[in-house]
């Protein structure tokens, strides 16, 4: 519903899903163009986990983007069933689609499978072709003869770098003016819709993925259990966070020799939200087995992965 039914003349307004694969800088590009964190980001795919909404409030129009999670096959846990069908369902009633690759990769079959199958509907599509700063020129050549042959509803093809803030003013001034016209959507100021206790398990996540590897990152989850003011004293906030893993094995490499991993991820995090919230921050985490977590679908909805697990029921 949007707030405001007179806009100026002229005014643009609607909604921007920003999907691909897994790894190509969505969330990346979502940061960089709102100018704030809001959503995590790693060099190891499968980082997003469902849709996180970031609106761009411009004096001409107000951008309304969805960033996905990469889409990949979904294997059988429940959690990952429910992150592609999140990313595909954001695909419709768009206004506009950003289909981001990952430049060094060049435009693969892959990615085309993908967006040929994504219901996009009449929307026009905007491939964005990220990570060109790990690209030589030359190498663009290719990849652009092949976005001839991409067809769909491709209506523009944009090099970028996310990283890097290169060549996204142009792509932002295009994303305006194919909006429709409208009012905006969210209040000025408004920049997510999502609860400090989804960012806050977000970023305890993120640190957790940057700090373990093989399957482990894709095997834990993050919920806030408590998230209050402290009486004395006032302005320090505690939060209490679980992080689930589904085996004891997995429980004892998170905590770490003598809790250290458990400690520097526990630092890093608390730092970082500090500065995201504004707040004096008590960070208190522990470790929980909980075996098959990924697919109960309450504990999911719990920890804000609540899009479409319905009709997987
Ligand atoms: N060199 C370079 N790296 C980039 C660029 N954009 C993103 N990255 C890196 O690519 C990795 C993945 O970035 P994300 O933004 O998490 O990618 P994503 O598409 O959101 O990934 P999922 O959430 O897993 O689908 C991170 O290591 C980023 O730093 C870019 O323009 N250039
Ligand atoms: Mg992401």
């Amino acid at each position: 519903m949007p707030v405001s039914s007179s806009p100026s003349p002229g005014y643009k307004s609607g909604f921007v899903t920003i999907a691909g694969r897994p790894n190509t800088g969505k969330s990346t590009f979502l940061n960089c163009i709102l100018g704030r964190k809001v959503a995590i980001v790693t060099h190891k795919p499968q980082t997003t986990r469902t849709r996180i909404l970031g609106v761009l409030h411009q004096p001409g129009g107000q951008i309304v983007f969805l960033d996905t999670p990469g889409i990949h096959e979904p294997g059988s846990s429940r959690l990952n069933r429910a992150m592609v069908r999140t990313a595909r369902d954001a695909c419709r009633d768009v206004d506009l689609l950003l289909f981001f690759v990952d430049l060094p990769h060049g435009l693969t079959q892959e990615d085309l499978n993908l967006l040929h199958s994504l219901p996009v509907g009449k929307a026009p599509i905007f491939l964005v072709l990220n990570k060109m700063d790990r690209i030589d020129r030359a190498e663009l050549l290719p990849v652009m003869a092949r976005v001839a042959h991409a067809g769909q509803n491709i209506t523009r093809v944009f090099p970028i770098s996310a990283l890097n803030n290169d060549n996204l003013e142009p792509l932002l001034a295009r994303i305006i003016e194919t909006l429709p016209p409208g009012p905006p959507y969210f209040p000025e100021g408004q920049i997510s819709d999502q609860p400090e206790t989804f960012i806050i398990a977000e970023v305890i996540r993120e640190k957790l993925f940057l700090s373990l590897h093989q399957e482990l990152p894709y095997v834990l989850g993050v919920r806030v259990e408590t998230f209050e003011e402290r009486q004395k004293p006032r302005g320090m906030w505690n939060i209490g966070a679980v992080i689930m893993v589904e085996r004891d094995s997995h429980k004892g490499i998170v905590i770490g020799k003598k809790g250290g991993l458990l400690k520097r991820v526990g630092t890093q995090a608390r730092l970082e939200l500090e500065e995201l919230l504004g707040l004096q921050l008590h960070l208190n985490l522990w470790v929980q087995v909980k075996s098959q977590w990924r697919e109960n679908s309450s504990l999911l909805r719990s920890m804000g992965y609540p899009d479409q697990l319905e009709a997987d029921e």
